[in-house]
């Protein structure tokens, strides 16, 4: 095997090696024998040379007119776009998910690009009447300052998109510290975004741990965003260091998203959506369906057709066409997930099929388990309150559409839910009471597409959306103008009685 290849940062337009002089390798958890990359473990002193760049960067960047902007955008698209399946490659190799859904996450952050590079010929303000005679008035959306963004391992490039794209639009400069277990697919965007022309300065990144970066991206007073995908109990940090000077975060946090099959339902359609909800990405999403919940009465009979398919699926190496689920991004990853189905036998689930590790040949080399299925559960166990982050669907009961509905919001989190009924009432009743920021009918929990505001209520979220047009809200601040032509000295509130 050729040796593998040390990446850099990038800083102020330049590709630099950290002041830590130190590294850390990236391995492929479909075979850990292969070394993705060797990556720079930064330190606070990378951090504060990007943050600088980014800064002097901003003063020139929030000039350049925002369809300018977008131009630089549209050619990175297009350029994404010519270097998909590379990219694809890329990332199956170094965080496992089959290769049909790297196309896909490169997709979505080429969609994104697209959709950022549009806004730039919009971001629309508003004018309106003033209460006043010869006086026009109007707001426009300006851009805040350095942004920092800590990103996650399971939508490698998409989630980055969702927060530079947005960002550089408005006209901010960023530092971005990707996922330890991704960094190569935040390389590779980079290397689009620059030869599609980002001017030196306004994107950096620094590769290497959050607890060694998360402090001084936060802390530095020319930060005015910090935006974070991850944990509820990360970010719930990230807030408390955000609030004493009030900087903005976005936070996007953890799910615990549940699928209600209602007595009605389409079986086939409900089965190959939880299917697709809860095994896709190997249960990695903060979409993903991790709760299941079936009218009692078809209890059995959908349970004991979920195990059949649920043990067909082909788990391996991603990047062989015919796999359908590759494996635990790492060896932390996958104690948590055979912790969890510990817990749950403990507590008296059952386990319906999975809950072992893959092992023998191939398997030996990589994090593989089979998708696990546990029955029997109720409001009290573990599996059902807390995020596993692995393919563990927890399957519970209800009689009537209400408990349903409560059983959906028993959580902490609030995501994305759906339902599968043919009743259109019901549809609604639920698309009204279920809270959550995401919601589907007769579609799995996951899939949410780029122009729709992406986030979630409760410990999910706070307050922000990602995606579509929303997005801009995270990133620029309005300003209202009020200009007075009547050359005499007006009076709000006042002049007009
Ligand atoms: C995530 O899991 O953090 O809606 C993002 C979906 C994907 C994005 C998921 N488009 O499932």
């Amino acid at each position: 095997m050729a040796a593998a290849t040390t990446y850099k940062n990038f800083i102020d337009g330049e590709w630099v090696v950290s002041s830590s002089g130190e590294t850390f390798e990236n391995r492929n958890p479909a075979n850990t024998d292969e070394v993705v990359g060797i990556f720079q473990k930064s330190n606070a002193a990378d951090v504060k040379d990007a943050i600088d760049a980014a800064a002097e960067a901003f003063q020139s960047w929030r000039l350049v007119p925002a369809p300018k902007r977008g131009e630089i955008l549209y050619r990175a698209a297009e350029m994404l776009l010519a270097r998909k399946e590379e990219y694809s490659r890329d990332m199956t190799r170094e965080m496992g998910k089959i290769i049909a859904e790297t196309r896909g996450d490169t997709q979505e952050a080429i969609d994104m690009t697209y959709y950022m590079a549009g806004e730039g010929r919009r971001l629309f303000g508003q004018t309106t009447p003033s209460e006043l005679a010869n006086k026009f008035n109007m707001t426009i959306r300006q851009p805040v300052g350095v942004c920092s963004m800590i990103t996650p391992w399971n939508f490698p490039m998409a989630i980055p998109s969702w927060k530079m794209m947005p960002a550089l639009i408005c006209g901010n400069t960023v530092v971005i510290k990707p996922a330890t277990d991704t960094p190569l697919s935040v390389v590779n965007f980079f290397n689009t975004l620059i030869e599609a022309g980002v001017p030196k300065g306004v994107i950096n990144m620094v590769t290497g741990s959050g607890g060694a970066l998360g402090d001084p991206l936060i802390d530095d007073d020319r930060v005015k965003i910090v935006s974070f995908t991850g944990s509820t109990e990360v970010g719930r940090e990230v807030s408390k260091k955000c609030a004493p000077k009030f900087k903005h975060s976005c936070l996007e946090m953890g799910g615990k998203n549940v699928q209600i099959i209602m007595d009605d339902a389409d079986l086939e359609l409900a089965l190959e959506g939880v299917l697709w909800g809860a095994f896709g990405t190997t249960g990695q999403r903060c979409t993903a369906t991790s709760r299941l919940l079936i009218h009692e009465s078809i209890h059995d009979k959908v349970v004991a057709e979920l195990a059949k398919r649920a043990n067909a699926i082909r788990v391996g190496n991603g990047l062989d066409e015919s796999i359908q689920m590759g494996p635990s991004v790492n060896q932390g990853q996958l104690d948590t997930v055979m912790r969890y189905v510990d817990i749950a036998r403990n507590e008296g689930a059952t386990v319906v099929c999975g809950g072992e590790r893959l092992t023998g040949g191939a398997y030996d080399k990589g994090f593989f388990l089979r998708p696990t299925i546990l029955s029997g559960i109720n409001r009290d166990h573990t599996v059902w309150k807390e995020e596993i982050f692995g393919p563990v669907l927890s399957v519970a009961t209800f009689k009537e559409f209400d408990e349903a509905i409560f059983l959906a919001n028993d959580t902490p989190y609030g995501l994305s839910a759906s339902i599968y009924t043919r009743d259109l009432n019901k549809a609604y009743a639920a698309m009204r009471d279920v809270q959550t920021g995401i919601f589907y009918v007769n579609a799995p929990t996951i899939g949410a597409e780029t122009h729709l505001p992406f986030g979630g209520v409760k410990d999910t979220g706070n307050g922000h959306r990602e995606a579509s047009a929303a997005a801009l809200d995270v990133y620029s601040e309005w300003k209202s103008v009020y200009v007075d032509f009547s050359g005499t000295m007006q009076r709000a509130q006042i002049d007009n009685q």
